[in-house]
C-alpha cells in the first residue's frame, strides 16, 4: 500500500500540502491504531525487531496473543528477504506487552528511509518506551565466531542516510542504553560488547572496506540498525541492540560469505539467543 492510499488519498485526489515528517508520524499513528484494533491490545510496552538469524526466537519470547502480516498494516511492505517472515506479533511476556516485528525493511530495498524506520515510529505510537533491536551481521573479531551474540555498545552510520529531517539535532550519546546493557550483563555475564557499522548494502563489503571498518573502530558490519536507532532516539525510545554474528567479515577466512552460512548460523543459534531474549524482556 502506498502512503497516499494508506491515508485514504486516491490517485484521483491531490495529496495534501507536503509536510513530510507529519506525514510519517500520521502514517505511524494509523499503523498503531490498526495494530491495537487487530490485536485487541490497546498499548504495548516493548518493541522487538527480529533480524536475520533471529526469526526462530519469536516463539520463545512469550505467549502469542495475535499475529498480523506486516502487509496488512498501513505503511509496511512485505519483506522479500529470505529468513524475514514479515509478521507483526503481539506477545505477552510476564506483565509486559511485547510488539514483535518479524522481519524489517532494509535501505537496499530502495523504499526510502521512512519505510525503513516505519516500524520504529509505529512502535512509539503504539506506546512502546523500549526498543530491542536485533540483527545478523558480519564479525571482525577472531574471538567472536559465527553464533556469538554481541551487545551493541555504539554504532557508526556509513550509509550517508538519516531518518531525521531538517535541523533535528538528536543526541546519540548513550544511544545504546548503558542501563539496559547492564541488565543484559547481569542476565548473561560476560557477553561481549561491540561497535556496529551500518553499510547501505546489499553487497557485502570488500576486504579493503573491512580494513577501513577496523581502522575506525568497528567490530561488526551489517545493513540495518543504525538508521533505525537514530529514529528511535528521536522518538524517545530507550534502545537495546543485540547482534548475532552469522559470518566472519569479508577477507577474514579466505572463503566467500554465503546466505546459507548466514541462515544456518541463525538456526543453530536460535535456542541460545531465544533464551537470552526471553530472560531479558521481563527485566527491561
Ligand atoms: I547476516 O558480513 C550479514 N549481514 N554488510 N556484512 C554486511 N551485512 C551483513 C553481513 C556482512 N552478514
Amino acid at each position: 500500500m502506498t502512503r497516499e492510499s494508506a491515508l485514504g488519498y486516491g490517485r484521483h485526489m491531490s495529496a495534501p500540502p507536503a509536510t513530510p515528517l507529519d506525514d510519517a508520524g500520521a502514517l505511524a499513528a494509523e499503523a498503531a491504531r490498526t495494530i491495537a484494533h487487530r490485536t485487541g491490545v490497546l498499548g504495548h510496552d516493548i518493541a522487538v525487531v527480529l533480524g536475520s538469524g533471529w526469526a526462530g526466537v519469536a516463539d520463545a519470547l512469550g505467549h502469542t496473543v495475535a499475529e498480523l502480516n506486516q502487509s496488512e498494516v498501513p505503511g509496511f511492505s512485505q519483506s522479500p528477504v529470505v529468513g524475514h517472515a514479515g509478521k507483526i506479533r503481539s506477545i505477552r511476556a510476564g506483565d509486559r506487552a511485547v510488539l514483535a516485528f518479524l522481519g524489517r525493511t532494509h535501505l537496499y530495498q530502495d523504499l526510502g528511509v521512512d519505510a525503513t524506520v516505519h516500524y520504529v515510529r509505529t512502535a512509539a505510537a503504539a506506546g512502546c518506551r523500549t526498543l530491542v533491536v536485533t540483527n545478523g551481521c558480519g564479525g571482525l573479531r577472531e574471538e567472536w565466531p559465527p553464533g556469538t551474540p554481541v551487545l551493541i555498545r555504539d554504532h557508526i552510520n556509513l550509509t550517508g542516510i538519516t531518518p531525521l529531517r531538517g535541523a533535528t539535532f538528536v543526541d546519540l550519546t548513550d544511544a545504546y542504553s548503558a542501563r539496559l546493557r547492564a541488565i543484559v550483563q547481569a542476565v548473561s555475564p560476560g557477553i561481549p560488547e561491540g561497535v556496529y557499522t551500518q553499510f547501505h548494502g546489499p553487497q557485502y563489503e570488500t576486504p579493503a572496506e573491512i580494513g577501513m571498518v577496523r581502522a575506525i573502530g568497528g567490530d561488526l558490519v551489517g545493513m540495518s540498525t543504525a538508521v533505525e536507532v537514530i529514529a528511535a532516539r528521536e522518538a524517545g525510545l530507550e534502545v537495546l541492540g543485540i547482534s548475532l554474528v552469522t559470518n566472519y567479515a569479508a577477507g577474514m577466512t579466505g572463503q566467500p560469505i554465503t546466505s546459507e552460512e548466514v541462515l544456518d548460523t541463525g538456526q543453530a543459534s536460535a535456542t541460545r539467543i531465544g533464551d537470552l531474549l526471553a530472560r531479558l524482556l521481563p527485566e527491561v
